[in-house]
């Protein structure tokens, strides 16, 4: 434990908030109030005990400075991302992702917002999405470490997968993912970015009509375990490169990637191994029942690098535009083993150094650890204990497992800190287990120890410590991800905000900092990195660029270009927007005509961002300083429409306005 000097720290701030060390002590060391009283007098005049003030004063971050972390928190239903500072928790931003954004003109009649939310909606099926689901970010990765240059999400009702930029903090790419009807298990990026993976939730019928009977569930619902190539400039899905492992029809859940020693593996947790379909009406057992019967559920195992051999080899079978490795082919090349796990597991995390897959029992008290090294010397030795219905070797349990760690009621998921400790989340005892994670953690006289237990406030789901994912991570914060609120702030009607804990790591007992409620969506996991790690965020965009791709848009003008182009019923506007007039400020048109606007924000000052609005046409764009954006809309019904500019701009903002005369058929516009 090196929890020593943050401890001496800490006490001396609770012991100055507290008042021991009076007034004068205080300004002597610099902490006298501009009310000129000293900090002890302000702790008690605002009822704060030493502990409270000093956690106050340990998370504040003054105004024009900056946190040391960011944090990206999935938004549950909101189908977003939130971005937090850490200690602050101030809430950044939001990028927006699988749902409509107006602030940032994110699909509401803009090319770029409208490409990527239509990219990812199959006009097959019910369309076009208009939500996700998101849970699990995915942060890119060079050696095991993030290295702040995209991130990825899963939407876990649709199974589908996004990526954002973190250039701009902007969304580029939504892919809706043959097979997978829901999906859960990722995303994970590989330690260097070459993958990033998901899989099925609910197993997915796989007969040519999409429809098979529950009755066939066996025979015809599968798991798919995706591969998604990353491009290795631009982060984009490279489909072409990308390969699915046919899976039973488990539920597959939580996964994550091997790193260091277990470099080349993923590991998927499953439940429902017994196929329950439910039926509850009809003489058959609840779903819930059915799913829970089994002692062992299985630990999927997956060799994504045979797998990466398999399919360049060309052993796969097309199935809805994916590369599939059939279950068979996956099982001789010893793709795909699994191991016993007690039933109906949740999270599996690997930890930083790559040995110990750590398994959340939920049903189970236990945290059950997995050494790779023990894993790949029963798949060399074929060391099976048998295999399940459809033939995929199950390892010997008491080969591949180490420990099982009593932690408390419900453990959930589990993060690490740089010291080989383990931290899980425990959701029926809304708490947070400490536990020592063994000799290749750097516990050989403890071992796999609990520690310690941090009540939380309450039902915690997943939780995040700083740099957590990597193979080094920080060991200074850490944020509990707590579902329930109820007490913590004050009522704001019938449903209530979720609650991030911000725990403090250096300390022993651990503490809780400040609670933050969240009021705009329910996030499952987030990941922290290092503010210095986003080297590569832009505040404003080169002189007229496409943000979709960084580059210069055909359809950039500089000032003084302003022009309209007629071409039959094709309207083509090239307008400017800057302080605080758009150029032109009159469009002439006629219904029936398609109005083709290409806006550029001519201007290069940061936060000078225009909006662009056109009452009762559900248009509605962002335009940041040196951004081209185009919109393209047909004018089907007459009227003389005030367009402006929605974003406070200026002094003279409410004057960046316009009008677009939209005549009736028979009526000659006014001009042009
Ligand atoms: Cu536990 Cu979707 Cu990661 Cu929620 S999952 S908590
Ligand atoms: Cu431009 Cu307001």
């Amino acid at each position: 434990m090196s929890a020593g000097p943050q401890v001496s720290r800490r006490a001396a701030l609770g012991m100055l908030a507290g008042g021991v060390v009076a007034g004068a002590g205080a300004s002597r060391l610099g902490f006298q109030s501009s009310s000129g009283g000293d900090l002890g007098g302000i702790a008690s005049e605002r009822g704060l005990d030493g502990q409270q003030a000093a956690a106050a004063l340990e998370t504040y971050v003054p105004g024009g400075s900056y946190d040391e972390y960011f944090v990206f928190a999935s938004g549950g239903h909101s189908g977003q991302i939130f971005v937090f500072g850490v200690p602050s928790m101030r809430l950044l931003k939001v990028i927006p992702v699988f749902t409509p954004d107006a602030w940032q003109g994110y699909g509401y009649g803009t090319d770029q917002g409208n490409a990527v939310l239509e990219g990812g909606s199959d006009p097959a099926k019910s369309n076009p999405l208009r939500w996700g689901d998101t849970h699990h970010p995915a942060l890119s990765e060079t050696e095991g470490s993030y290295d702040g240059r995209w991130i990825y999400i899963n939407d876990r009702a649709n199974g589908r997968i996004a990526m954002a930029d973190l250039r701009d903090f902007k969304c580029k790419q939504i892919f809706d993912i043959p097979n997978l009807q829901t999906s859960h298990g990722g995303c994970f990026v590989t330690p260097n970015s070459e993958y990033v993976h998901i899989s099925t939730m609910t197993p997915t019928p796989v007969t040519e009509s999409g429809y098979a009977p529950l009755s066939r569930y066996k025979e015809d619902f599968r798991g798919f375990s995706t591969w998604l190539k990353l491009d290795p400039e631009t982060g984009r899905f490279d489909l072409g490169n990308s390969f699915q492992i046919e899976l039973p029809p488990y539920t597959q859940d939580l996964a994550d990637a091997g790193k260091l020693t277990s470099f080349g593996f993923g590991f998927i947790n499953s439940y429902n191994t017994e196929m329950a379909v439910g039926g509850d009406m009809t003489g058959g057992q609840p779903l819930e029942a059915g799913s829970t019967a089994n002692d062992y559920d299985f630990l999927h195992i997956i060799d994504w690098q045979k797998a990466e051999e398999v399919f360049k080899a060309g052993n796969t079978k097309d199935l809805n535009g994916m590369k599939v490795i059939p279950m068979d082919v996956a099982v001789s090349e010893k793709i795909l083993h699994f191991a016993p796990e007690p039933r109906n597991p949740h999270g599996i995390d690997v930890n930083p150094t790559g040995d110990y897959m750590c398994v959340g029992g939920k049903l189970d008290p236990h945290a059950s650890v997995y050494d790779i090294e023990l894993i790949k010397t029963a798949i060399a030795n074929e060391d099976y204990q048998g295999t399940d219905p459809f033939g995929v070797p199950i390892l010997t349990l008491e080969s591949v497992l180490v420990a099982q760690v009593e932690l408390g009621a419900g453990p959930l998921h589990t993060q690490f800190d740089d010291k080989g400790y383990a931290y899980t989340s425990l959701f029926v005892d809304s708490a947070i287990a400490k536990w020592s994670l063994g000799p290749k953690a750097g516990h050989t006289d403890d071992g796999f120890k609990l520690v310690e237990t941090l009540p939380v406030q309450y039902n915690i789901g997943h939780l995040c410590t700083a740099e957590g994912d990597t193979v080094s991570p920080d060991g200074n914060y850490m944020i509990a991800l707590n579902k329930w609120s109820i007490d913590r702030f004050p009522p704001v009607g019938t449903l209530h905000p979720q609650n991030f804990q911000l725990v403090d790591l250096t300390t022993t007992p651990l503490t809780v900092l400040s609670d933050t409620p969240i009021g705009m969506g329910e996030p499952h996991y987030t990941q922290m990195i290092k503010a210095d790690k986003l080297v590569h965020t832009i505040e404003v965009y080169p002189p007229g660029t496409d943000p979709m791709n960084f580059a210069p848009s055909e359809f950039a003008i500089k000032a003084g270009e302003e022009r309209i182009e007629r071409q039959g019923k094709d309207l083509h506007v090239y307008m400017s927007a800057m302080r605080s007039h758009y150029t032109p400020d009159q469009i002439q048109a006629k219904v029936g005509d398609t109005l083709h606007l290409h806006i550029t924000n001519v201007e290069q000052t940061i936060d000078a961002t225009h909006g662009f609005a056109i009452p009762q046409y559900n248009i509605e764009a962002s335009l940041d300083p040196g951004e081209v954006v185009n919109i393209d809309m047909l004018l089907d019904r007459a009227g003389t429409f005030a367009m402006y500019c929605s974003e406070f701009c200026s002094a003279l903002h409410l004057e960046m306005q316009g009008w677009i005369e939209v005549a009736p058929q028979g009526v000659t516009p006014s001009v042009g």
